[in-house]
């Protein structure tokens, strides 16, 4: 039984259950308890805070975790980042008051920054040679220009929605993050290692099956040429004899991005009885 840290409420939460579930994990219960089982897939969940992820893996509790890499550069466990996953994406940013004037990194030099994570910000001024006071607290981070507290701040930002309505701006980007998968190789037996490389194959299966579409349509044989050069940047759709033998079904998988203007194309051409499904929709 591979045991897989995640959030149990929080930010990261929905998207990491989405995922699981894509990849065919069906839990026991949805009950909010510690430790939930799955009844189709031999892994069980640990629900925890996201602060206790990276070390629940680096002590074995956990064999894995899904948590936001900005946690795992912070907390400096002993865990290796098997794959990212694409969903929580934000950066680490210093930001200052927007009246401020931005000369450049020195700007920082014997200024007080307020953060929730002095270990990612130490480690990043002492590279750039700046010489600040890192004030950590535990929350609220922005905020603390407005009272005094300190100059700038270092933070988690996503849409910038935070900062402007704190009158801060933006300065630098220290750290993209997204949520990833994160292991700890030295506890894990043949076993586990086993249902971990099938966790990530589904997870890598569900991964390349977002955003595209599986399209099946029936084509009248004369028409057939003009629509398989509509389809775009699909090397060999599967064309299927009907009953009927003036049509043939023909099969595609294509980009969400191209779908409308797809489909439009093929109706001019004579293409009938589209049907569009979701990849992730037919993984068993
Ligand atoms: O309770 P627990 O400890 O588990 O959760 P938490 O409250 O510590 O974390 P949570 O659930 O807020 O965030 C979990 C993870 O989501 C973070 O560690 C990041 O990896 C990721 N993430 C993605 C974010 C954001 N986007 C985000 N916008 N985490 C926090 N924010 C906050 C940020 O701190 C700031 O206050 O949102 C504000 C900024 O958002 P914008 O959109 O206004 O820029
Ligand atoms: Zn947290």
């Amino acid at each position: 039984m591979l045991r897989i840290a995640v959030q149990s409420k929080g930010r990261l939460y929905d998207e990491t259950m989405d995922l699981l579930k894509a990849a065919g994990i069906k839990l026991v219960a949805v009950k909010r308890t510690l430790l939930v089982p799955s009844r189709n897939f031999p892994v069980e969940l640990l629900f925890l805070r996201d602060d206790d992820i990276p070390a629940s893996v680096a002590s074995g509790t956990a064999d894995v975790g899904i948590v936001g890499l900005n946690e795992v550069l912070e907390k400096r466990q002993y865990v290796n980042v098997l794959r990212p996953l694409g969903f929580s994406r934000c950066r680490l940013s210093l930001a200052i008051p927007k009246d401020e004037e931005y000369t450049g990194l020195e700007w920082f030099n014997g200024k007080t920054i307020a953060t929730s994570y002095p270990n990612v910000l130490n480690e990043f001024l002492e590279k750039q040679n700046i010489d600040a006071c890192v004030h950590e607290i535990s929350g609220s981070v922005e905020v603390a220009p407005g009272i005094g507290m300190a100059d700038g701040i270092f933070d988690i930002v996503s849409s910038g929605g935070t900062l402007i309505s704190n009158n801060l701006k933006e300065v630098e980007t220290v750290i993209d993050s997204e949520a990833v998968l994160i292991g700890n190789d030295k506890y894990l037996n043949d076993e586990k290692r086993e249902v971990l490389d099938e966790l990530i194959f589904r997870i890598e299966a569900v991964k390349a099956a977002e955003k595209k579409k599986y399209m099946l349509m029936n084509v009248p044989l004369d028409k057939l040429d003009a629509v398989l050069e509509i389809l775009p940047g699909i090397k060999s759709p599967t064309i299927l004899p009907l009953a009927d033998d003036r049509w043939r079904s023909v099969h595609a998988v294509l980009d969400e991005k191209d779908l409308w203007s797809v489909i439009n194309q093929l109706k001019n051409v004579g293409a009938e009885g589209i049907l569009v499904l979701n990849i992730e929709e037919m993984v068993p």
